[in-house]
């Protein structure tokens, strides 16, 4: 077998074996349930050795839908960790949650839509139009709620609740902004009396991957206690907005969001259905409200916070995703380029870092705060490769491949050494790579 074929199997092994039959989990013992956006990036992968299984990756999704239209970020499995996990969403409490499966009550960057096509590419157009079709309602649904409630002053970009919907979780710009405004009082304590130790006793994931590549005891619990506050509000979103809990307009689920726009639009004229001008309006707006979270002076992208329109700059690695939200005109690309070629910014030995080497936050180990994440790469080389800069993106795909060459498909890695790093196995790392493999 060519070391290729033997990739491509060594990672479709992985699919399959983190595959539940509807549905398939990042991987198991840490996570044993489904995610949104792994959900959406798994699809992408199974689309080439099972297109029918893709396409039911990307359906068992909507079992998740809400009323209101939102698609969950977590959909709970019936396993060991079931009841204690479940417990700590409650999706039930709210009246817009479904009957029959336990979901959480946030969303996530919503890369269905690019999913439903990568996944459409596979189909001749009379089955591309019947895959359409079926997911057509649920997608809209889903982007219509994404404007009625996450963007409530009709300014463009859609606002988000917790650091989890990112996807980013740790990422500097929230961490810093729920360090300063929503550490509650409890956990300042265990701070100062460096009684935070404790709380890494009841974690789970610190039993799985080692504590220095997972965030901090601090920040699980400022994470868990921004959760627990959704959680009182029910998950409604006025009475979120009421009490001015964490709000912040993030880089990363807008640019993507933006992405997905355009491909619900493209869905809409295969199938020659309508979208209202209202809607269409709304979406231009938001491409153009994305120039609002431009930096002139650093020259780079950041989240902003909803209330205040401060911008938020601690850089990440979402700076780089306008690429592939693919609204920035050339000049602002080739800026963003520069920074991926930059050896203190994005440009390590294997790209790209989660934050740049740079900045005060960097840690090659620890979570979103450093390692290189396959999934971001997967985007930022569709974005390279719009804008023109097609050896970019191959190199980038080049040096992404050779952290999986030795079979090791792990969560993340370390950009300064390769050194594989998290949750091994994990599914849409193996699914991106074989999205590559067939490229
Ligand atoms: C991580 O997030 C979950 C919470 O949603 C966690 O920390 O337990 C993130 O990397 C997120 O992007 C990802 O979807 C999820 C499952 O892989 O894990």
């Amino acid at each position: 077998m060519s070391d290729t074929l033997a990739q491509q199997q060594a990672a479709i092994d992985i699919l399959k074996k983190n595959d539940k039959g509807l549905y398939t989990i990042p991987a198991s013992k840490l996570y044993p349930h489904q995610w949104l956006w792994d959900s959406c990036f798994i699809a992408i992968g199974q689309r080439h050795y099972d297109v029918e299984r893709a396409k039911m990756e990307i359906l068992s999704l909507l079992r998740g839908q809400w009323s209101n239209g939102m698609i969950p970020h977590m959909i709970f499995s019936r396993g060991i960790e079931y009841r204690s996990d479940h417990n700590v969403w409650r999706s039930w409490i709210s009246p817009f949650a479904p009957d029959d499966v336990i979901t959480s009550g946030i969303t996530q960057p919503p890369l269905l839509a690019e999913a439903i096509v990568r996944v459409g590419e596979k189909l001749k157009l009379p089955e591309r139009r019947s895959w359409y079709r079926q997911i057509f309602p649920a997608l809209l649904a889903y982007h219509e709620w994404l404007y009625r409630e996450r963007d409530p002053h009709e300014e463009g970009l859609a606002l988000q609740i917790h650091p989890w919907e990112t996807g980013l979780d740790n990422t500097p710009p929230w961490m810093s902004e729920l360090h300063e405004h929503l550490l509650p009082w409890w956990v300042r304590v265990l701070q100062k009396t460096k009684l935070d130790v404790v709380a890494g006793w009841f974690r789970r994931d610190t039993t799985i991957v080692p504590a220095a590549e997972r965030y901090s005891n601090i920040d699980a619990m400022a994470l868990f206690d921004a959760q627990r506050r959704l959680r009182r509000k029910e998950y409604n979103i006025d009475k979120i907005l009421d009490h001015s809990l964490f709000t912040i307009e993030d880089l990363a689920f807008n640019a993507i969001f933006i992405r997905a726009n355009d491909h619900l639009i493209a869905i809409a004229k295969t199938l020659r259905a309508e979208l209202s001008e209202a809607l269409l309006k709304r979406m231009d707006l938001t491409k153009k409200a994305l120039d609002e979270l431009w930096d002139p002076y650093t020259e780079m992208y950041y989240p902003r916070d909803f209330v205040n329109h401060k911008l938020l700059k601690e850089p990440s690695v979402a700076a780089l995703l306008p690429l592939y939200a693919g609204c920035i005109d050339k000049e602002r690309a080739a800026l963003l380029v520069k920074s991926l070629e930059n050896a203190h910014m994005f440009g390590p030995p294997h790209p790209v870092p989660s934050v740049p080497l740079n900045s005060p936050w960097f840690d090659p180990k620890r979570y979103w705060q450093g390692p290189t994440w396959l999934n971001m790469n997967w985007l930022i080389a569709d974005g390279l490769i719009r804008y023109g800069y097609k050896d970019h993106a191959e190199a980038l795909v080049e040096s992404s491949l050779e952290l999986v060459e030795k079979g090791e498909f792990n969560e993340y890695y370390n950009p300064l050494t390769g050194e594989p790093l998290g949750a091994p196995n994990f599914s849409w790392t193996a699914a991106v790579a074989l999205d590559w493999l067939n490229r």
